[in-house]
């Protein structure tokens, strides 16, 4: 073995996880081509993955998941602190020494026929302040491929953990039988440790992802006064060159991706606006010296929903997959050994296709899917048409405005801004939206799911949304010494109003462009805005509806209020707090006594 470090930290605990796992060799991954090339052939030859059409799709490859394993498993995730408490009430828990005995009893040589990868990665920029190391131990080849599309790997970020440092998160993954009876995703938040076993979809296996940048990086941000967000970063460049950067939190599959690389309708392009992307899932954000508050996106990549990606919502990241790129769960295109997936094209090129399955599939004779609902590009963020100068800024980029949004089919408008931070905190905390499926689980069911961050709080999201307000009063408290204000103006979006009959009502994709402008223009305190009960909506007029065939009717029905709905959902918003017991901070509780005051 030809260890990559002489870190007696790295290599006491590689010893323990060596003897636990008992695997046949070991690879320490050091993220050269030579290297890479050579997992890629050896995926390829024991067909873990498939080389796809390389000159169509130059480097990319294809990989099925078990079917029993498409899906984040949220009743499978496990928030083990010491005390119950502090995982929460929204959070499944079990004690560390009971989740170190059952992952242990799992984990006992689960990789003896099996080649043990150790992967250093590092999320964010290489030397970046914000930039934190994780070591990932893995007997996935199709891990190690996604994770260094995902994440920097390899022997740079060794070299910048040094010799000496203790501070990396230890990940240990195994496949082992990929029984779901046994499957486990065990965060230890006091340990900076991640034990997964017995799945191999992404969001439960790339642990620098979810794993750590959100549920072990909350437990990080809340010590150390910076916060971790579920949160694509995007830039708006006017006609005068300008770029104003905004963090958007919606719930898995609730439209990030699409948002951060949306290109804005022609009446806006022809002028010389653009969008350009930092991030599409992930934000770390701090309090810079000028005390604004700065993200970066800590990946390096892409790990996108397909389906409903194509040449008319998505371009560019279409584009970004067009080289470089791991397919999961998406169909196969026989004729010419090309993926499809529903939304790339009205129909498929042909009737000779695999669906996600592998079976045989004729989309004219079927009526199964011929993509997983959840299957999934793997793509590197460097390769997007419109990937921000700025994205690998080791200082980030300073946010104007947080948006937050859901899918709801009723309730919501189609945007509202909050008073204030403590306000635009309530609306946060008390944001719901339809599940999808990016988790098992039914789809479509309409709960609470504060920032985006129900399955991804890493410890009781009373403390986090106390947290929140707190991240406020310390910025408040740095631009009072500069004499402005610098907090980022608050925002609640929802593109998912359906009609009668259920069909969404607002066009959504490059269309959104239209209110990230209004959003823009109440930063800069260019438009006015009307008071309402939930806080301040736009006058219509303020909507720029150039080229758009919507009536203004439509776009007043999309900014309106139903008082009875909210009524029901300030009532949902108050059980959903009941749950903590007393430990929602004051200033949210307020918030909800104003709102249903408001609504009186
Ligand atoms: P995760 O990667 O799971 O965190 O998801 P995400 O938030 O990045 O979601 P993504 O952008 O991949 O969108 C998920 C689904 O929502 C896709 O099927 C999109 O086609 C659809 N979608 C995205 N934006 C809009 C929109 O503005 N309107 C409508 N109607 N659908 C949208
Ligand atoms: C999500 O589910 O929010 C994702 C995909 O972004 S996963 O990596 O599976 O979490
Ligand atoms: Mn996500």
């Amino acid at each position: 073995m030809n260890k990559l470090t002489n870190n007696k930290n790295i290599l006491a605990w590689i010893d323990e996880v060596i003897k636990l796992t008992n695997p046949k060799d070991i690879m320490w991954i050091d993220g050269s081509d030579k290297q890479i090339n050579m997992l890629t052939k050896e995926a390829c030859d024991t067909n873990e993955i498939m080389a796809l059409n390389q000159e169509k799709l130059p480097n990319c490859y294809y990989h099925r998941t078990n079917e029993n394993d498409v899906a984040r498993m949220e009743d499978r995730t496990f928030i083990c602190s010491r005390k119950e408490i502090d995982a929460g009430p929204t959070n499944n828990w079990k004690s560390p020494e009971d989740a170190y005995a059952l992952g242990k009893s799992i984990f006992k040589d689960s990789m003896k026929d099996r080649t043990m990868y150790i992967i250093p990665y590092c999320m964010g920029p290489i030397g970046s302040p914000f930039s934190k190391v994780g070591i990932e131990v893995t007997d996935s080849i199709y891990v190690v491929l996604n994770m260094n599309i995902m994440t920097r790997i390899g022997k740079q970020v060794l070299n910048m953990l040094g010799q000496e440092s203790n501070d990396f998160v230890r990940g240990l993954h195994s496949k082992c039988e990929l029984d779901k009876e046994k499957r486990y995703i065990f965060h230890f938040p006091e340990d900076n440790t991640i034990w997964s076993c017995n799945s191999a979809y992404g969001g439960n296996v790339l642990l620098g992802k979810k794993c750590f940048a959100l549920r072990i990086a909350t437990n990080l941000g809340r010590k150390e006064s910076w916060m971790a967000e579920h949160m694509l970063i995007l830039g708006i460049e006017n006609p005068q060159g300008e770029v104003k950067y905004i963090a958007a939190a919606f719930p898995s599959a609730c439209g990030k991706t699409n948002l951060a690389m949306l290109i804005p309708p022609e009446a806006y392009t022809k002028k010389g606006y653009k969008i350009w992307t930092v991030g599409d899932d992930i934000a770390w954000i701090r309090i810079g010296d000028d005390g604004r508050l700065y993200a970066i996106n800590p990946e390096a990549g892409f790990f996108g929903v397909a389906p409903g990606t194509g040449r008319n919502s998505n371009p560019n990241a279409l584009s970004a997959t067009s080289k470089d790129t791991i397919f999961t769960n998406v169909a196969l295109n026989l004729d010419d050994n090309t993926v499809w997936w529903e939304g790339l094209t009205k129909t498929p090129p042909t009737t000779n296709m695999l669906d996600w399955k592998g079976n045989p599939w004729n989309y004219k004779e079927s009526s199964e899917k011929g993509a997983h609902p959840n299957s999934r590009f793997t793509a590197p963020a460097k390769n997007c048409p419109c990937i921000s100068s700025e994205w690998e800024n080791p200082n980030g980029v300073p946010l104007s405005a947080i948006i937050f949004g859901g899918r709801r089919a009723k309730t919501a408008p189609l945007v509202y801004e909050a008073r204030d931070w403590n306000h635009g905190v309530f609306i946060g905390s008390a944001m719901a939206s339809e599940t999808t499926a990016a988790a098992a689980g039914k789809v479509g069911v309409v709960r609470r799911d504060p920032m985006a961050m129900l399955p991804f709080c890493g410890y009781n999201m009373a403390d986090y949304f106390a947290h929140w307000i707190e991240m406020g009063a310390k910025v408040d408290k740095a631009s009072k010494v500069a004499k402005a204000n610098k907090l980022p103006k608050i925002f609640n979006v929802n593109w998912f109003r359906t009609d009668e009959d259920g069909k969404f009502i607002w066009p959504g994709y490059g269309e959104n462009f239209r209110i990230l402008d209004w959003i823009i223009k109440r930063c800069e305190n260019k438009v006015d805005a009307k008071e309402v009960e939930i806080g301040y909506v736009p006058n219509v007029d303020d909507i720029n509806m150039e080229d758009l065939s919507l009536s203004k009717e439509t776009i007043e029905d999309l900014l309106s209020i139903d008082k009875d709905l909210w009524l029901e959902d300030s009532k949902g918003i108050e059980e959903f707090y009941a749950k903590f017991n007393g430990r929602i901070p004051k200033e949210l509780t307020d918030e909800l006594n104003n709102l249903k005051n408001n609504l009186k």
